[in-house]
């Protein structure tokens, strides 16, 4: 791909944008950052590295601007189907996503990390056991650090562990991952994606370049996966929670396998570990899976996974007042990431949701409550959604609050010692905040004002 004299046009100037804008300031392109929300241009410039000298403008593109791109690169959050890209496909521009431009600037092997539920903390814990071998070893994508933003420190013999939502995997074409995972598909992102077999497309376009001498890592309990799994050319390790696989890894009474023809060699006692409940062994299932590949020795996989420590804003545990423990899973953004932290939850439970509306559905969500859960505050748009929900599956004990200090507020009067709060809203936190670690840490904070009295 060359961009040198190219005209460019970079759509959304939040965290990929500014990067994809950067990583491209050397190339001598004809650059113009856009987002269709009024941005401050000094703000945005300060955040740029000073070889930027493209365009920033906002909220109205014109065709005297911007009349026939060769390129659009598209953050994650734009839609394919938007008016704005479809218009400049038609020109004959060619669109691509924030990732695959940093694919064109990676060097060495890369791992792609997807699913529904799990990416971040299998992300984190992939890039933590590669470390044990691999010097340079670079984790980013969805986690939160753009993938642009870490390309160009990649080297031939290093290794780059990518989280890829299906936001990001939705507009890929020759990225090309040595390892890929899905760890499991449950609905989620229907706003975006419409239909569920989209969803699942773009999840898979992660093993669509593999080769036969590559590696798939797939989760054995997901129907989805094993329906899908036909059509990949790669090899596959599958992992399972719950079945004794005669090849992969496998959990079973509190310890992890590696199994080859039946034998089975003991990766760790999960009690070694400070990650807790199946969902999170899985995680470690599949990431071991892949530093396997990598070559990473079992002594090695084996310090990693006792040291590493929960990532934020999944199931983290924040502080006990009076008793009452906090929990802050912000990154319950859907019903099957929420339904893993109620099922994590032991005892009485005050849980806080609610949020941005994807479209998802909360039966399952209610029905995971299983007599835990003593009060279920809802905020924000999914609110009445949620209590019609809850309601007709004759859970009544409902509370509704206007913000995220409401909630505190309520949870700190009412619950009593032995009880659990936990906010873990089953929606995306757009609306009434930024993002979820905007959420997370809003709470976080609340909490510890609360235990400092
Ligand atoms: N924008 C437009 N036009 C559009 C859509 C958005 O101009 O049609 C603008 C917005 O006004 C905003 C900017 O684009 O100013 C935001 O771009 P973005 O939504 O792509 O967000 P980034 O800040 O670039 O962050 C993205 C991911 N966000 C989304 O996918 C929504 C981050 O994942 C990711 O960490 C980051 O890139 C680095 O890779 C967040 C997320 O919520 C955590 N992901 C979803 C999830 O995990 O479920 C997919």
């Amino acid at each position: 791909m060359d961009f040198k004299g190219k005209k460019v046009l970079i759509i959304g100037a939040g965290k990929s944008g500014i990067a994809a804008a950067d990583l491209l300031s050397g190339e001598q392109a004809d650059i113009i950052l856009y987002d269709d929300k009024k941005i401050n241009e000094e703000e945005v410039r300060e955040k740029l590295s000073k070889g930027f000298n493209g365009r920033i403008i906002s909220e109205k593109l014109s065709d005297e601007e911007c009349p026939n791109p060769d390129y659009l690169i598209l953050s994650p959050g734009v839609p394919i189907d938007s008016p704005m890209v479809l218009k400049y496909k038609e020109k004959g521009a060619c669109i691509i996503g924030e990732v695959e431009l940093a694919y064109y600037y990676t060097k060495g092997k890369i791992v792609a990390v997807t699913g529904t539920n799990g990416k971040t903390t299998t992300t984190a814990l992939t890039g933590a056991l590669m470390k044990k071998k691999y010097d340079n070893t670079l984790v980013g994508g969805n986690i939160g650090i753009p993938y642009t933003e870490i390309c160009l420190k990649s080297s031939d013999d290093g290794v780059t562990v990518a989280e890829m939502s299906s936001f990001q995997l939705d507009t890929t074409v020759a990225f090309h991952p040595y390892i890929s995972m899905i760890l499991n598909i449950t609905p989620d992102h229907l706003d975006r994606h419409h239909t569920m077999e989209n969803y699942i497309n773009a999840k898979f376009n992660c093993t669509k370049n593999q080769t036969e001498d590559e590696l798939c890592i797939l989760n054995y309990e997901d129907e989805v996966l094993r329906k899908k799994a036909e059509g990949i050319k790669a090899k596959i390790c599958w992992f399972s929670s719950k079945t004794p696989l005669m090849d992969g890894m496998v959990y079973e009474d509190g310890a992890i396998y590696e199994v080859k023809d039946g034998v089975r060699e003991k990766v760790i006692n999960v009690n070694e570990m400070m990650l807790i409940g199946r969902h999170n062994y899985e995680n470690v299932m599949a990431a071991v899976a892949a530093a396997r590949f990598m070559g990473v020795p079992m002594d090695l996989i084996r310090e990693g996974l006792r040291e590493f420590k929960p990532v934020e804003h999944r199931i983290e545990y924040v502080e006990t007042i009076n008793g009452v423990k906090y929990y802050n899973d912000s990154k319950g953004t859907n019903p099957d990431a929420s339904i893993q932290a109620v099922k994590a939850m032991t005892g009485p439970t005050f849980l806080i949701g609610g949020g941005y509306d994807k479209g998802s559905e909360y039966d399952e969500w209610i029905e995971s409550f299983d007599g835990k859960i003593k009060k279920l505050l809802l905020m924000g748009q999914t609110r009445d959604k949620i209590a019609a929900c809850a309601r007709k599956h004759g859970y009544n004990d409902l509370v509704f609050v206007e913000s995220m200090e409401e909630a505190v507020d309520y949870c700190y009067k009412n619950a009593v010692s032995g009880d659990t709060v936990l906010l873990s809203p089953c929606c995306a936190s757009w609306g009434m905040f930024k993002n979820y670690e905007e959420r997370g840490r809003i709470f976080k904070d609340l909490v510890i004002k609360k235990s400092r009295g």
